[in-house]
């Protein structure tokens, strides 16, 4: 009898760790297979079953299936932004071929047991491509069908990837199974991501995280970004809630297969003064990077996110002071006082 298991990919990453330890404490008991080319640090002890493997190893996911049953998988594994650029084919490889090796294991394990495997796919707002900042300064709020025309790797896969989960979910089918493929995909866009407790890598939208955790480390930071950048953002527990949130809303509530969230828009000036205020001898300037500074001039200002809120009830917990007075600022603070 295999075992059922929730598996999540990328698991040892900055959203990987912070909805193991959610999904673990969550007194529903589950069962969690990790999955990551790193350890999980060692406070993740005792909370999951972790595998060292590559997605793209097909070895492994054959051994895998004979062995767990996949009710729910979070995907999370990829390459970001600012690393796809560089390699740009190793990104398509990670982000793309990834996610089909993943997507098509879950619908065989979907035929196999007569059951929807459900598959949570964590998008971006890399998939817009917002053509100028005048647009960018105009179009405050943009739509799920709005500018999805990436001007990065990573945008370009994200936004394949979503096509691709829907595809699965509706029209793929094994000719040579005469048995339906059952794939419940669901995707959110997210904003960029902060936490306290752990730094993005590879990401564009890093330049946030690092300003607030180098102040608090008492190190110089020099922002890659102009201060009149601006970019939604949203606090690491609000993401981990929106996508249980999504996870857990009834299929019959959904409207769309992929939704905008989002919880506040912040300039990098804005959070460079929000830093400084809480940590008045921090050393923030800047050093503006000019492929970096193009795809966040590429990327929304802000996001609509009413569909979310209308179809499974999406709200952020914290908004812009919260997310710093009561989340970032003292978890960050105490983190490094250590
Ligand atoms: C990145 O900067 O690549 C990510 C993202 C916006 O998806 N944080």
């Amino acid at each position: 009898m295999r075992e059922k298991v929730i598996l999540i990919t990328g698991a040892a990453g900055e959203m990987g760790q912070a909805l193991v330890q959610e999904l673990s404490h969550d007194g529903a008991n589950n069962r969690i297979l990790t999955l990551d080319l790193n350890y999980m640090p060692d406070e993740f002890k005792g909370m999951s079953t972790h595998i060292i493997g590559d997605i793209l190893d097909e070895r492994l996911f054959a051994r895998l299936v004979t062995q767990y049953d996949f009710d729910v998988i979070f995907h999370l594994a990829a390459l970001l932004s600012t690393r796809a650029e560089f390699s740009p084919e190793l990104a398509h490889r990670v982000n793309v071929d990834g996610t089909l090796a993943l997507l098509k294991m879950a619908a065989e394990q979907s035929q196999a047991r007569g059951r929807p495997v459900q598959f949570i796919f964590p998008s971006s707002i890399a998939a817009y491509g917002v053509p100028d900042l005048e647009t960018k300064a105009r179009d405050l709020r943009v739509r799920e069908w709005d500018w999805n025309m990436p001007s990065t790797m990573y945008g370009c896969n994200k936004l394949y990837c979503e096509q691709l989960g829907s595809y699965f979910s509706r029209h793929y089918m094994q000719l040579a199974v005469n048995r339906p493929v059952m794939i419940d995909f669901r995707s959110l866009r997210f904003p960029g991501l902060i936490s306290a407790f752990t730094l993005p890598t590879g990401g564009t939208t890093d330049y946030g995280p690092e300003m607030i955790h180098a102040a608090a480390k008492g190190e110089p930071y020099a922002c890659f970004v102009r201060e009149d950048s601006c970019l939604p953002f949203m606090a690491m527990p609000d993401a981990v809630r929106s996508l249980l949130q999504l996870a857990n809303a009834p299929r019959a509530t959904l409207t769309r297969d992929v939704y905008n969230v989002t919880s506040f828009s912040i300039t990098a000036g804005e959070i460079r003064e929000r830093v400084l205020a809480a940590f008045p001898g921090a050393e923030i300037d800047y050093d503006i990077d000019s492929r970096r500074q193009g795809i966040v001039d590429s990327w929304p200002a802000g996001l609509n996110d009413k569909a979310a809120r209308r179809d499974w009830g999406w709200e952020p917990v914290y908004d812009i002071d919260r997310a710093f007075d009561e989340y970032l600022i003292p978890n960050i603070r105490q983190r490094y006082q250590n």
